[in-house]
């Protein structure tokens, strides 16, 4: 999974990226001057489930963080390896400046969280006016003059983008009305940047930080949607934290009313903004956490795992892993006969362990 980081100038993007990732995996330059920072999902379930089947190997979830550079300064459209990367990424995570500072000038002069979201909202819908403007205008001719399947095709076309302009032009982000995942599926090419999930981050100062939880409720209140979430945390005190020895760190946020660390309480929201389910394979080689959208088949799953076992599916031998972890082990559970063997429609549970039998 690949989220970039965006936001306007001095919104305090670096401090999250370093608040996110230090201590979990390793920061990297790709060489073209972008920050990217691997951090894996911890998950006590995957653990414990390592130990019961002695795995060799534990593979947890994986998400890519990337440290993008202000977007939109001067109203210039994102260019680059940062329009690659944000062309890729599976989610935003918009920064929000709600820290007040003297000696770091907002772009703007002022602080004013509200301000800003409205403004990068209208950036990344001003972006996607002139993509989908620009494909219209060349497909429209092929709607009306090709050869009937190719004309169907185009047609249908001419009128998802239709759809996705009215709602840019009623200043309406998509990413909260297209849900339909076959219609997202069929946008994606685009690399609209409005239809894209995004996690407001409000990035408040260390002086709200006792009030963080109302500060959230407040925002989440105001923009959450379907696919829109919010957040709150103190970036520069997170990446402090984030430096410190764990019981340290653990130590100064009870006394500062930190609550829990910022990593898991974004990866949570993520998570939970993107609607991801995980189940697990666990293999003595390897035992692994996967994530897949809800709602998705266990054949889906199996293709997430190898298109070949997709290919080959013949079933999947499923049970949660509380169960199985109680039962002590698939062979136990297949005794108990609380292994349920599922067809290709099953639809994944969260916390399912799946073994799909296939052939090649
Ligand atoms: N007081 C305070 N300062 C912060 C906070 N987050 C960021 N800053 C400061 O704001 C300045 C800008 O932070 P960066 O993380 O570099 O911001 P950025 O969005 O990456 O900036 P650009 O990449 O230049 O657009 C730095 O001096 C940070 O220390 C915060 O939560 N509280
Ligand atoms: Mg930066």
């Amino acid at each position: 999974m690949d989220l970039a980081i965006v936001g306007l100038a001095r919104s305090g993007k670096t401090t999250v990226f370093k608040a996110l990732t230090a201590g979990h995996g390793s920061a990297s330059a790709d060489g073209r001057g972008e920050a990217i920072g691997a951090v894996k999902i911890p998950d006590d379930r995957l653990q414990r489930l390592a130990v019961l089947v002695n795995a060799k190997k534990v593979t947890p979830v994986e998400v890519r963080l990337h440290d993008l550079p202000a977007l939109f300064e001067r109203g210039a459209a994102p260019s680059g390896p940062a329009a690659e990367t944000l062309a890729r990424a599976d989610a935003l995570i918009h920064v929000v400046r709600a820290f007040e500072r003297d000696d770091v000038p907002h772009p703007s002069g002022s602080t004013d969280p509200e301000r800003d979201i409205t403004a990068f909202d209208a950036e990344l819908i001003l972006n996607d006016l002139a993509i989908i403007e620009r494909r219209l205008e060349k497909i429209e001719t092929t709607a009306r003059t090709a050869k009937a399947a190719e004309r169907e095709l185009a047609q249908r076309e001419v009128e998802l983008l239709g759809r996705v302009k009215k709602h840019l032009d009623d200043n309406e982000p998509p990413r909260d009305v297209i849900t339909d995942a076959a219609e997202i599926k069929a946008l994606a090419n685009y690399g609209l940047l409005s239809l894209k999930p995004m996690l407001i981050l409000i990035n408040i100062g260390e002086s709200d930080v006792a009030q963080r939880d109302t500060i959230e409720a407040k925002f989440r209140e105001r923009y959450a949607k379907t696919r829109t979430g919010a957040t709150a945390l103190c970036a520069r005190l997170e990446a402090e934290l984030a430096e410190l020895p764990p019981a340290e760190a653990t130590e100064f946020r009870a006394e500062m009313g930190a609550g829990e660390g910022a990593t898991d309480r974004v990866l949570e929201a993520v998570r939970e903004m993107l609607a991801l389910v995980t189940f697990f394979t666990a293999g003595e080689k390897d035992t692994r956490a996967w994530t897949i959208p809800q709602g998705a088949t266990v054949l889906q799953a199996a293709g997430k795992i190898h298109t070949d076992i997709e290919r080959g599916f013949i079933r999947a031998e499923v049970i949660g892993w509380e169960k199985l972890l109680d039962l002590g082990g698939h062979t136990e559970a297949r005794k108990a006969g609380q292994l349920r063997q599922e067809g290709r429609t099953y639809v994944v549970q969260e916390g399912d362990v799946i073994n799909v039998l296939f052939n090649v």
